[in-house]
């Protein structure tokens, strides 16, 4: 199929319709550790502050794409475009035969029992977005408040930001308590030096915060080189892994919102995974025992 005839309406750009069988086998019990439910908007309506609207990807359509990738688990992570309504990332976690966990976005007026709500819905995670492009107020504040509060549901920070960005908010994210997932690496810039300051940065981060961990994924959302091979990522992300091995965590952003120039066939995202994890090791940590330890501690592996 070519690009235009997935193209919707508004330019952004359904997930792929066939994606290939990955070359790469995932080691057994890998989790896809990022990846969204959208609607269908006629029953999860999206968020009247949404920056775009995602094409309907339902529950279904991902444990589909889970097994024929070779996953076995999937976290879903809620995206800007549901706001902190949280139905359809509930709904799906619930309908998951225990499959599937969750990152949810909340508001600061959350209350005690809404956050448990979530906890017991399979929720382990609660997501800030510092993605200027993606909201209409930073949620400093916010994040302050309920990052203390969560503490004691045993849930866990997930922050997107971009890496301009991070020189400013550096200090506040280092003070925040608990463990704080980084999504995407922090968006570096992969034109620049993946050795050079400001990826430096993002890596000093977390050798000064033993409670920080980093998500290797996107590719496509961080390349300029493009697929198949996204070849400008590698080293950025190989340098992650490769440093901090036990708090790295890998998924593959189905159903990719937001994306405008390329849609991802996640069967090549998979193949993406040993050029950043180079050995049977670093694998089965990034894709099992990383996601296990997270989302499902009470399971032993
Ligand atoms: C974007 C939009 C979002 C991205 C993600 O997981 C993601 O990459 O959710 C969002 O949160 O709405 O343009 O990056």
């Amino acid at each position: 199929m070519s690009e235009s005839e997935f193209k919707m309406d508004d330019g952004w750009l359904e997930f792929h319709p066939d994606p290939s069988i990955p070359e790469f086998k995932v080691p057994a019990g890998a989790v896809d550790a990022h990846c969204h439910v959208f609607g269908p908007g006629d029953q999860f309506p999206y968020a009247p502050e949404r920056k775009y609207t995602p094409c309907d990807a339902s529950k279904d359509q991902l444990w589909a794409l889970r097994d024929h990738l070779g996953f076995e688990r999937n976290v879903i992570v809620q995206a800007t475009c549901h706001g902190a309504d949280n139905r359809a990332l509930v709904d799906a976690i619930e309908h998951s035969g225990g499959k599937a966990r969750g990152v949810a976005s909340v508001k600061r007026d959350v209350t005690d029992d809404e956050l448990q709500a979530l906890y017991d819905a399979g929720v382990r995670g609660i997501r800030f977005s510092f993605v200027k492009r993606l909201v209409d107020v930073l949620p400093h504040d916010t994040l302050k408040e309920v990052g203390e509060r969560i503490q004691a549901f045993g849930m866990h920070l997930v922050i997107y930001v971009e890496a301009p960005d991070l020189p400013e908010l550096y200090d506040f994210f280092s003070a925040l308590p608990g463990i704080i997932v980084f999504d995407h690496m922090g968006r570096p810039d992969v034109s620049k030096d993946p050795q050079g300051e400001e990826f430096d940065l993002f890596i000093r981060m977390l050798e000064e915060n033993d409670n920080m961990w980093a998500k290797v994924s996107c590719p496509d959302r961080l390349s300029n080189d493009g697929p198949p091979d996204y070849s400008d990522v590698v080293p950025f992300a190989k340098r992650v892994v490769e440093m901090f091995p036990e708090r790295v965590l890998w998924g593959t952003d189905w159903p990719h919102p937001n994306m405008k120039s390329h849609m991802a066939d996640d069967g090549k995202l998979v193949d993406y995974v040993p050029k950043i994890a180079t050995t049977v090791e670093l694998q089965r940590k990034l894709l099992v025992t990383n996601p296990m330890r997270l989302y499902w501690p009470e399971e032993k592996n």
